[in-house]
């Protein structure tokens, strides 16, 4: 393929930016426009609905008009502290209306939210402080994250930035309800300008941030909310991470306000909390990963409550099987829509009137139709059609390159500006995907994403391990676990030690290995590199 759009430099704040000619196509053809994210909320619903229902958070119900009011006032609350347009402000919070009200706050002043996932701890914070020059980071007080209690304030005090600001109990630094004052003028970001770091689950040492400008990021949630059929009438109740691309924009929380319905947010996806909500809320949506789809549809038969007015559930972040996708219809009594999406951009869904088998048996088929798609092989030249390759991507909200990253960006972008997902797919003359494997050193553990590499730097630095290798192990729930192969120095250190080990290096617990082996020596590939296949073959 020609060479037709060499790639740009990276302006100075290291954000890769989208060459002239695709810039001016993406404008002339509609995808780009003049919208920010600030202005997500449905503007004919705030004129001639005000009232309507926005969020459900716990016990607070908020208006759009209200919702619109507190945002405004936590924006020249944000002011009021210091921050200005263009600061990065790293947010942990977790599915609460401090989360919303704070992300629509920031990206209306045009401060650019970090957003980090509530079980992070100081391996992946400390990292990103200082990765994105943060300003500030935003967190809870404390949560239960997988690893017990856990006092996010402890772990602040350690972090570089000036202000931490925390929801509920500040001890010693800015509460969060305190960052509320009367509404000022606002500057109005520049569309073209980064809204919000997304983050990568990584195949390297180190996360990667994803810079999303606001108009690409609104081109992505309004087409999504399109494609989904969101309305009014939608109420989408959010279990996952509402600061995971998945649950705020695809079309998530970001897509149904687009839309002018209501977003009802849960703890958790555990059937005990999801299931009273969506009886009581009468919630139409939810968006879920393969493990919580598992959960739900074993459930039903013994719960109590009424889920009957689910109409559709979103299901993605890792392959769900054809088989448990056809028992969605009869069983959860709602239609089933397989999501292959990435924080990087591309998305994949099942449409709405697409056959049965297409939905039970694809991953989807691009959201977008200036999405380009390539499947290619090892030495990068196009595939038969139907044949497995990896998925190479662009288009109108797919990134250039990772922020601050140059030799990543030289390997994970082709010359010609594709992004190359590490993903094995299968195309169907329908443009339907089907995803047959991976090529990136990552586990997809239930839709986390553990990066090898990250995970067996850690377990390099404890004093028993001279050498690991980490790979997945398949799981009837999970679709894999993590297993972590050691060679060690004499004793072998048992899992919980492990387990303690990484909890005190601050790594996030769903990236803690579930499972270790020991063995003398790695089998090694024909070049000398450590063959994980064969790793994996052991364990199968
Ligand atoms: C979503 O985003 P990320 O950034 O956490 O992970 C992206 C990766 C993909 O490259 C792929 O390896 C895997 O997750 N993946 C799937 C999948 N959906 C994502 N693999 C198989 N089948 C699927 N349905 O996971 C994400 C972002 C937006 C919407 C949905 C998921």
């Amino acid at each position: 393929m020609a060479d037709a759009n060499p790639r740009p430099e990276p302006a100075p704040d290291g954000f890769t930016p989208w060459p002239k000619d695709l810039e001016e196509r993406y404008i002339a053809e509609g995808y780009w426009g003049d919208r920010v994210l600030g202005d997500v909320l449905n503007r004919d619903v705030l004129r001639d609905d005000p009232d309507r229902t926005a969020l459900v958070a716990g016990d607070e119900r908020l208006s759009y008009a209200e919702l619109d009011r507190r945002a405004d006032r936590a924006a020249a609350g944000w002011l009021r502290l210091g921050v200005r347009p263009g600061d990065r402000v790293v947010v942990q919070l977790p599915n609460s209306a401090g989360f919303v009200v704070t992300f629509l706050a920031l990206v209306r002043i045009g401060a650019v939210p970090v957003l980090a996932l509530p079980a992070h701890r100081e391996s992946e914070i400390g990292y990103l402080c200082e990765l994105a020059e943060a300003r500030a980071y935003v967190a809870a007080d404390r949560a239960a994250g997988g690893d017990g209690a856990f006092d996010y304030r402890v772990m602040a005090r350690t972090l570089p930035v000036e202000h931490v600001v925390i929801e509920g109990d500040a001890e010693e630094f800015t509460a969060l309800a305190d960052l509320d004052a009367d509404p000022v003028e606002i500057a109005r970001p520049d569309p073209a300008g980064v809204g919000v770091f997304l983050l990568s689950g990584g195949t390297t040492g180190l996360p990667k941030l994803i810079p999303r400008t606001h108009r690409d990021y609104v081109y992505n949630l309004e087409a999504s909310a399109e494609v989904c059929g969101f309305g009014r009438d939608t109420v989408y109740l959010v279990v996952l991470p509402a600061a995971h691309n998945f649950a705020l924009a695809c079309p998530g929380v970001l897509g149904v306000f687009a839309a002018g319905g209501t977003a009802v947010l849960a703890p958790s996806g555990s059937p005990d909390e999801a299931f009273p909500l969506i009886e009581r809320e009468r919630a139409t949506v939810c968006a879920v990963v393969p493990p919580i789809a598992l959960l739900w549809l074993d459930a039903v038969s013994w719960a109590e409550e009424d889920v009957s007015s689910l109409e559709l559930l979103q299901v993605g972040g890792a392959k769900f099987a054809a088989e448990r996708a056809a028992e969605v219809p009869e069983t959860l009594g709602c239609r089933v829509q397989q999501v292959f999406g990435m924080a990087e951009g591309l998305l994949n869904y099942t449409r709405l009137d697409d056959p049965r088998d297409l939905v039970e048996r694809t991953q989807g088929r691009p959201l977008s139709p200036a999405d380009e798609v390539r499947v290619v092989d090892a030495d990068g030249a196009d595939v038969a059609p139907g044949e497995v390759g990896e998925l190479l991507t662009r288009g109108p909200y797919t990134l250039r390159g990772y922020y601050r990253a140059p030799e990543h960006n030289a390997r994970s972008f082709t010359p010609d500006g594709f992004y190359r997902t590490g993903d094995l797919v299968r195309r169907l003359p329908s443009g339907h995907l089907i995803v047959e494997g991976r090529e990136k050193d990552q586990i997809n553990r239930g839709g986390d994403k553990v990066s090898a590499e990250e995970l067996e730097s850690h377990l390099l630095a404890h004093p028993a391990v001279h050498d690991a290798a980490v790979v997945g192990v398949p799981d009837a729930m999970m679709g894999e676990r993590t297993c972590a192969f050691l060679v060690v120095r004499g004793t072998a250190p048992a899992l919980a030690e492990i387990k303690d080990f990484l909890r005190q290096r601050g790594l996030a617990a769903y990236k803690w290995p579930d499972r270790i082996e020991t063995v003398d020596t790695f089998p090694r590939t024909p070049v000398g590199k450590i063959s994980k296949k064969e790793l994996a073959a052991r364990l199968a």
